[in-house]
């Protein structure tokens, strides 16, 4: 296999070249780099759960989950961990090797609540699953903590570019999702980190959000691409539909400039139907979500996601054995 070379000092010209080459070009040259990356077909399913909902105090304007917008998501306190533990159970079996919990906060607090995300980590650990959480902003003592308990990654996106982020969210700086990304890595978590497109952010925005993530000193080892799923209640209720040749330009231009990070084709996907998902996977994407649910809204159906898979030969990437053994790091050394 022709092996890319990783590189962290992308230049904006450079990635607008790439964003901007006609569509058949980019998804053929970032189809060159899936394959000398990454088993081809191959699919990591992560099931995603919402562990504590609702009742955020941050206003970002796409969540359903903020306290700042009237939406119709129903408040749920963090679950018991039993009740974790058998969902995770049951997504195993269904053939996720990847659990990801989300919490609506802020940040984490050093509370009882913290110690429950604990124990569920540790308990969705021991089946054998990659472990990983979003809980908001996490310092290094807390990182460390997570990494004890035996979390395999952090989901923490940038979200969009610096100079748009101001525009989405009021309540946190780009630098605090830095500052939190950079906590996780220092402690041996490797990171989910990505964005949302749709937000009504420009093009150049687009490319500097892949910039800034494909220029942080270790590659995040997957990156979640997602569609604006426009939640009644919020100031991007109205935004229109992004089209599926905008994911798969951004899927392709992060597959190039990551090649060796997991790409996922995240939220949106319920509105894509298997031919249009399937040019993501060409473009380069080996993630989804799975799972009717995301956190609040739809998710592609598992009995059409087992479709998806045989139409195009597709099946589910094993647990990474690395992560799975605690030593995720290494991974992307
Ligand atoms: N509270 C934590 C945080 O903000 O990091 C964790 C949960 S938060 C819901 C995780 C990510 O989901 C966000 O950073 C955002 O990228 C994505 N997300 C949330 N709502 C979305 C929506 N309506 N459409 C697309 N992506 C969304
Ligand atoms: C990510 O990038 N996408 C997921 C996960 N990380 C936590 C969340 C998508 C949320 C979509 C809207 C919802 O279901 O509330
Ligand atoms: Fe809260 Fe996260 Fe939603 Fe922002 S994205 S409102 S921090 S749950």
């Amino acid at each position: 296999m022709k092996e890319c070379k990783i590189r962290n000092d992308w230049t904006l010209d450079e990635v607008q070249e790439i964003y901007t080459l006609p569509l058949m070009e980019l998804v053929f040259r970032a189809t060159e780099v899936h394959r000398s990356n990454h088993p081809i077909g191959q699919i990591q399913v992560c099931q995603l759960l919402s562990i504590k909902t609702g009742a955020c105090s941050e206003d970002c304007s796409y969540c359903s989950q903020s306290s700042r917008y009237e939406t119709e998501v129903k408040v749920e306190k963090l679950m018991p961990p039993e009740e974790v533990y058998s969902l995770a159970k049951t997504a195993k079996e269904a053939g996720a090797t990847r659990f990801c919990m989300g919490a609506a906060w802020r940040e984490v607090k050093d509370n009882a609540d913290f110690e429950k995300v604990l124990a569920m980590v540790r308990s969705v650990r021991s089946l054998g699953l990659e472990v990983c959480t979003t809980l908001g902003m996490v310092d290094g003592k807390q990182a460390e903590r997570l990494k004890e308990a035996g979390l395999t990654s952090y989901n923490h996106n940038i979200d969009t570019s610096k100079d748009y982020y101001k525009e989405v969210i009021s309540t946190r700086t780009y630098e605090d999702r830095l500052r939190t990304l950079k906590n996780i890595q220092e402690a041996g978590i490797t990171i989910c980190s990505g964005g949302i497109i749709g937000m009504g952010e420009s093009e150049l925005d687009r490319m500097k959000m892949l910039q800034a993530l494909a220029n942080l000193e270790v590659h995040p080892g997957s990156v979640p691409i997602n569609a604006l799923v426009p939640i009644k209640g919020t100031p991007m209720e109205g935004k229109p539909r992004v089209s599926v040749f905008e994911m798969v330009r951004m899927i392709a231009t992060a597959r190039i400039l990551m090649p060796k990070s997991k790409v996922r084709l995240s939220a949106g996907r319920v509105l894509m139907n298997e031919t249009e998902q399937g040019l993501c996977f060409i473009a380069g994407a080996n993630s989804i979500f799975s799972g009717d649910k995301l956190l609040t809204t739809q998710n592609t159906a598992l009995d059409q996601d087992a479709r998806i898979f045989q139409i195009w030969g597709l099946s589910p990437m094993t647990a990474d054995p690395v992560a799975v053994e605690g030593r995720a790091q290494e991974v992307f050394a």
